[in-house]
């Protein structure tokens, strides 16, 4: 296997590597890393593409001259490596001034300081390049029902994205949002929890096809749910702007690990849809790879750099492995033997309608097609052994 390289569009957010280690129980176990070093080095690692949020290049609040100066420092960085910036996002989180939200808070003020936050960072975004423009709105939310309107947080919502696709579409400016969906944390509970709930949250915008979403593997996981099938169903809306690779292990708190450190037999699929664009083919995902993880506070800074490095090794092997697996005669007969392709073949013949079904429901037996075996598990365990390296 090769070393990452630039084709592969591997991303990170400054927020991951730069991580200190601070959770609601210890301090940071790491010193604050400069993002100018961040950028050399994960351009040195092999990524193509660095992300941040407003807040992780000039903190909250900082004079104009501070802003200038932290960005020409920044932009030097960039022209210096070659890195891109695909993508841009807003920290709605971190000040107390969001603590009900940004965009949904209750207080009007605030939800009007936010939005300014977010229509003056999405002007750096045009400025750099960013094509996507993540929102995760992780403090958009309650714990308590009496204390929230969700209607009318929802109204608000919507109100603040319509206001976000007219700026840029005014302007010119060619980026398209991203909505990221979690279901709780720090929130009690969040809105828009899901891919699921997102995706039906674009069809009402005023313009729908300027917002897709940014699903994370261990949000969706973090919920229970199938992070592969979510993602496949964004695919299959053409809603899959970006995406957050990461690990989870199970349902507890987001522990944002090393992508194939969680559940590694549904990264290894969320690879090959990502790749392949599943079984059938296209379409496929052709956006960045993007790491959205947390190097976990028990690592020195040469463990914050294995760590970067682990996900795009593990994403390779994984892509390597898909291939393998894909290629497989014995994979290709198992998948037709288990009927896989049959599902592509439209359930009515070509002019077909309900009375030509109706008059020919002769041709099924019930009993005999209870009776045949799927041969699921066969092709599962082909998979777990082109996984192991044992084919
Ligand atoms: C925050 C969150 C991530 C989001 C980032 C974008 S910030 O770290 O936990 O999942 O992707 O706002
Ligand atoms: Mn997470
Ligand atoms: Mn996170
Ligand atoms: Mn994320």
């Amino acid at each position: 296997m090769t070393a990452p390289t630039r084709d592969d569009k591997f991303s990170f957010g400054l927020w991951t590597v730069g991580w200190a280690g601070r959770d609601p129980f210890g301090d940071a176990t790491r010193p604050p890393l400069d993002p100018v070093a961040a950028v050399h080095r994960l351009a040195e690692l092999g990524a193509y593409g660095v992300t941040f949020h407003d807040d992780d290049l000039v903190p909250s609040g900082a004079p104009a001259a501070e802003r200038e100066r932290r960005v020409a420092r920044f932009r030097a960085a960039l022209a210096e490596t070659g890195l891109v910036v695909p993508m841009m996002t807003t920290n709605l989180f971190t000040h107390p001034v969001f603590k009900d939200g940004g965009l949904t808070s209750n207080d009007r003020a605030v939800r009007r300081f936010a939005l300014r936050k977010v229509l003056r960072n999405v002007e750096l975004a045009a400025e750099l390049g960013a094509t996507t423009y993540v929102m995760w709105g992780g403090r958009e939310g309650s714990e308590y029902d009496p204390a929230k309107d969700v209607k009318a947080a929802l109204d608000r919502y919507r109100e603040a994205v319509d206001l976000l696709t007219a700026f840029v579409s005014e302007r010119g400016y060619p980026i398209r949002f991203a909505l990221e969906p979690k279901p709780n944390e720090p929130r009690g509970d969040i809105l828009l929890p899901t891919i699921g709930h997102a995706l039906a949250f674009i069809a009402g915008l005023e313009r729908p096809e300027l917002v897709g979403v940014n699903p994370e593997v261990g949000h969706e996981q973090m919920a229970g749910l199938n992070v592969v099938h979510g993602v496949a169903q964004a695919l299959w809306h053409s809603k899959l702007f970006h995406i957050d690779l990461n690990g989870q292990r199970g349902i507890k708190f987001d522990q944002d690990l090393v992508f194939g450190h969680g559940d590694l037999m549904s990264a290894f699929s969320l690879v090959d849809l990502l790749e392949h664009g599943g079984p059938g083919g296209g379409p496929a995902y052709e956006g960045p790879r993007h790491f959205d993880f947390k190097p976990s506070r028990t690592e020195d800074a040469d463990g914050v750099w294995a760590s970067a490095a682990a996900n795009m090794r593990t994403y390779l092997l994984l892509k390597e492995r898909a291939r393998a697996f894909r290629a497989d005669p014995e994979v290709q007969e198992a998948l037709t033997h288990a009927r896989v392709p049959d599902l592509r073949v439209p359930t009515l013949a070509p002019g077909e309608g309900y009375d030509d079904l109706l008059a020919a429901g002769d041709d099924a037996d019930p009993v005999e097609l209870g009776e045949r075996g799927c041969g699921f598990v066969r092709l599962n365990q082909l998979a777990v052994e082109h996984l192991m390296g044992a084919r």
